[in-house]
């Protein structure tokens, strides 16, 4: 009876010794990533929720996501990164008031790697005081499988959305941002992974400074290694005028002493960045009528700092992100034509007269439909926004105008009236009308030679031959043809007659100068004083 009991004791220690060793066995052995923390995989019930891959995926790991399935699904979603903040932002920051408001985090994503989602939600919830955190919106953009976002619904904070077609990043973001409880809205890409403190910076400099926006410092990942690569220098958004985004070296003369002071940025990025949601949606927060992919950051910068706010990086703040080379993604009217008619959309409505910039660069835009701008135009009249000279002068005077051979561009104006044409048979006698940013026929580009265009033909008049009327002829570069300007008068050369609009229910006439009649003074959209 004795033996049978010790039997069974013996037997009892020897349970609880192995599974001891079980539950330990993991950790005993010291393998990286499968230590038990709270967001470990097996504690968070998703091991079967990463994506388990297949026989394309091991013969070409990069294609279907862009950056390396096979190497992003062995790390762990609690993985440790390397802190990048300056060591001075550690004293600057260590206690956080507990009176700032609390964010939403909003973060879309379209056929996302699973692994690479799931780093980026347990990077937020490991790294974001409790207290300021509001919810995760996740805003699934009609990925094709529903389980990529449902699978996930039980992690703390998660409130999930899923489209019901694909929408794009510019709208789902909208909806993410009307659905928000939080005072303040957080954008975040679907695959990047937030830095130790990286939030309270953004939000104490929110609430300094209401009317304007934030980013964080975006530090690469790469797409291959998944290391996580430290910026040392922090670099500003800039652009060309073809809307093409890219990082540069902030100016010497006016960088900041302290690296850890804010940074103003001409333009954004794009993803990742907090405002106040009042100050977003009192805005026009994105422009909903773009597509997919591409250029809402412009739309956005260009409006946050003509309309009276403005866009800084916080260098204490630092996110990591997948850099790719490309959109593993289609692109339902293929990414070209979906890139230049947002960014189209974006020089239409911000750019002004310099929007002739931009079709230089990219002639090929002309060809896309851009829709209609009329909510945004009266946005703009409401909001009493600066115009894009201003923008340049005191925003982005790093920006060069291209080299070229004109002397002035634009309208050719009286008042509200612009110097107009109907194209059709020839001639074709100049009008005034009143003026319209979309209308081709009043964009007059006036060169060196001396000569005025508009849609490629050239203002002329011949007092034997059009009866004194000005019209357009195509371009023969003769005397006809040449004009230049005395005082605010527009001045014909071969006669010495200047542009008057007396007769202006007919057409414009030459008639003789006389700089004391308001119906010869012209003014210019802008003239290069070179
Ligand atoms: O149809 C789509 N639907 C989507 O939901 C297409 C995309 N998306 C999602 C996608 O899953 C991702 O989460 O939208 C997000 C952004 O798309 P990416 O990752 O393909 O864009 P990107 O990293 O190439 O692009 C940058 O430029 C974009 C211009 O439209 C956006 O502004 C991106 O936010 C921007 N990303 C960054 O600025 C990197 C920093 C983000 C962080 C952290
Ligand atoms: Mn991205």
């Amino acid at each position: 009876m004795r033996k049978k009991r010790k039997i069974v004791f013996l037997c009892l220690i020897l349970v609880w010794f192995c599974g001891t060793i079980y539950i330990f066995w993991d950790s005993l052995l010291g393998k990286p990533g499968t230590t038990h923390t709270k967001y470990d995989i097996k504690t968070l019930g998703l091991k079967r929720y990463i994506n388990s891959y297949n026989e394309e995926d091991v013969q070409e790991p990069v294609r279907r996501h862009g950056f390396n399935i096979l190497v992003s699904n062995k790390i762990p979603p609690d993985r440790t990164i390397p802190d990048a903040r300056s060591p001075k932002c550690l004293s600057h920051f260590s206690g956080i008031p507990q009176f700032l408001p609390t964010t939403s985090i909003i973060i879309v994503f379209y056929n996302e790697a699973r692994s690479a989602l799931l780093r980026t939600i347990v990077s937020i919830l490991k790294r974001t005081p409790e207290f300021l955190l509001e919810e995760i919106l996740l805003i699934d953009d009609f990925s094709e499988n529903i389980e990529d976002g449902s699978a996930l619904v039980n992690l703390p904070k998660i409130k999930l959305v899923r489209n019901q077609n694909r929408e794009g990043l510019i709208r789902s973001r909208v909806k993410g941002a009307k659905l928000a409880k939080g005072r303040i809205l957080t954008f975040l890409d679907s695959h990047c992974e937030v830095n130790i403190g990286w939030l309270p910076p953004l939000i104490q400099r929110l609430s300094q400074e209401p009317r304007s926006v934030v980013t964080p410092v975006i530090d690469p990942i790469d797409k291959d290694s998944f290391d996580y690569e430290k910026l040392t220098e922090i670099l500003r958004g800039g652009f060309d005028w073809s809307l093409n985004f890219r990082w540069e070296e902030q100016p010497i003369d006016i960088r900041k002493k302290d690296e850890i002071q804010p940074v103003r940025t001409p333009v954004m990025s794009g993803s990742a960045f907090s405002v106040q949601k009042d100050y977003f949606m009192s805005m026009g927060s994105l422009d909903t009528k773009m597509d997919i992919w591409g250029g809402e950051n412009f739309e956005l910068s260009f409006r946050i700092w003509m309309c009276g706010g403005s866009i800084n990086i916080i260098p204490c703040s630092r996110v990591g992100h997948i850099l790719r080379k490309k959109h593993p993604y289609r692109f339902p009217d293929g990414n070209v034509n979906t890139y230049l008619r947002n960014t189209r959309r974006v020089a239409e409505m911000w750019m002004d007269e310099y929007k002739r910039f931009f079709y230089a660069a990219r002639p090929s835009s002309r060809m896309q439909t851009y829709g209609d701008l009329s909510e945004r135009r009266n946005l703009r009249i409401k909001l009493k926004c600066q115009n894009f000279r201003w923008y340049l002068e005191h925003i982005y005077p790093q920006l060069q105008l291209p080299v070229s051979d004109e002397l002035a561009y634009g309208h050719v104006k009286q008042g509200d009236y612009c110097l107009d044409l109907d194209p059709g048979q020839l001639p074709v006698i100049t009008k005034i009308r009143l003026c319209s940013e979309s209308k081709e026929a009043q964009d007059w580009s006036w060169r060196r030679k001396g000569i005025i265009v508009s849609n490629g033909m050239c203002l002329t008049s011949d007092p034997l031959v059009t009866h004194l009327y000005v019209v357009v002829q195509f371009c023969n570069y003769g005397d006809n043809q040449r004009w230049y300007r005395h005082e605010k008068q527009i001045v014909h050369e071969s006669s010495g007659m200047c542009i008057d609009s007396y007769m202006a229910n007919k057409g414009l006439v030459l008639a003789d100068c006389d700089n004391s009649l308001d119906s010869q003074h012209w003014q210019l959209s802008v003239e290069n004083s070179a």
